[in-house]
């Protein structure tokens, strides 16, 4: 069976963004057909500056989220990376299987790293290393595929590579993993800064929908979100960003006056239907509100319930490390270290 490997950093609240890029898909599509895992991945928070208090408060919320918006621990594994140390053992070996140079040309390290120098702040050792902790989250499970999005393909890229060399050197050892890119997934765009990526970790909050914000919260976001010059309602993602980012949110969320998990339409069709930018914000507040109205219910619900929680991470940690320790274990022996004796 075909399995597969995601994972959200708890570096903020979790965004629109995350729910129709990543996670809803795994709700609807992955975890029915495959082998799915899916992690809070929280060592990868720590490789920028962090507030502890914080990042343990996330790590405890973005799995709820998962939780309410309906990943099922019946189906898949639900877990906090910190809690297998398979992640972290396997990781060294893949340190000692690439080069500083491999690391020094990733994309995001270039970005992130002069970000922490313009902020002051230095850049951590593990924010170079930060990819190799990934192959590792990666490999240790054996996936067969990661999706991701397209900001980590290049990461995805530099796991096959260590797989695929280690694997050379010390014998099979390592699926080869793929990256593969959500068919249900929008690539939802910042509301204030439509030119950028609505992340969790950094922009201005009045251009991010948080999954947890209020009705009202939402709705006045979206109204105010930025628009374009001239007045047509036209899907351009060059000329038109702002106009062209709402209908990729509205189609997402399966269209106007059909608010809710329906199926996503196409954004361009939509572009016809409306003749003002004030229409289209309006029901695309609507639609969106529609949309996170059950996952926030559920997460209400699921945050009042600690305890429930704990056992799906416990669970899950557990079924976690049963799968990864025999991979990591054989990583170990292959690469030339004595078992204990
Ligand atoms: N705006 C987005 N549109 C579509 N998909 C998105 N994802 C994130 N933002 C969008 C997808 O969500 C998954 C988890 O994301 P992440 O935790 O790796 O990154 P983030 O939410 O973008 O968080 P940060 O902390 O703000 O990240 P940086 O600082 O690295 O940009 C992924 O599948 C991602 O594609």
């Amino acid at each position: 069976r075909t399995r597969i490997f995601s994972g959200v950093k708890p570096t903020g609240h979790l965004t629109l963004g995350n729910y129709l890029g990543a996670v809803r898909q795994w709700v609807e599509v992955d975890q029915h057909r495959a082998d799915a895992l899916f992690c809070v991945v929280d060592l990868h928070a720590l490789t920028v500056e962090h507030d502890p208090a914080r990042v343990r408060r996330l790590t405890r919320q973005v799995a709820t989220l998962f939780l309410a918006a309906g990943l099922d621990p019946a189906l898949c594994t639900v877990f906090v990376q910190s809690h297998v140390d398979e992640h972290t053992r396997l990781s060294y070996l893949l340190e000692c299987t690439g080069t500083d140079g491999e690391l020094r040309r990733m994309i995001q390290y270039k970005e992130k790293s002069a970000q922490a120098q313009a902020a002051g702040d230095g850049v951590r050792f593990s924010l170079l290393s930060y990819p190799v902790l990934m192959a590792a989250d990666i490999l240790a499970y054996g996936a067969h595929e990661v999706p991701v999005g397209e900001d980590q393909t290049q990461h995805v890229e530099l796991t096959r590579d260590l797989a695929v060399r280690f694997n050379r050197r010390y014998g099979d050892t390592f699926t080869v993993p793929r990256a593969t890119r959500p068919t249900l997934a929008a690539r939802v765009m910042d509301l204030q800064d439509p030119t950028s990526k609505m992340g969790k970790s950094h922009g201005v909050s009045a251009g991010t929908v948080h999954l947890l914000d209020d009705a009202d919260v939402v709705r006045k976001k979206i109204m105010r979100a930025v628009t374009d010059t001239g007045r047509d309602v036209v899907y351009d993602r060059e000329a038109k960003p702002g106009v062209t980012n709402l209908l990729e949110i509205l189609a997402a969320c399966g269209g106007a006056g059909r608010a809710g998990r329906g199926e996503a339409v196409d954004p361009r069709e939509l572009a016809g239907a409306y003749d003002s930018y004030g229409a289209l914000k309006k029901d695309t507040a609507d639609a969106v509100v529609e949309l996170l109205r059950p996952l926030r219910e559920r997460h209400a619900a699921l945050a009042a319930d600690p305890g429930h929680v704990d056992t799906v991470l416990r669970e899950g940690a557990e079924r976690a490390r049963a799968t990864a320790r025999p991979v990591v274990d054989a990583a170990y022996a292959a690469i030339g270290l004595l078992p204990p004796v």
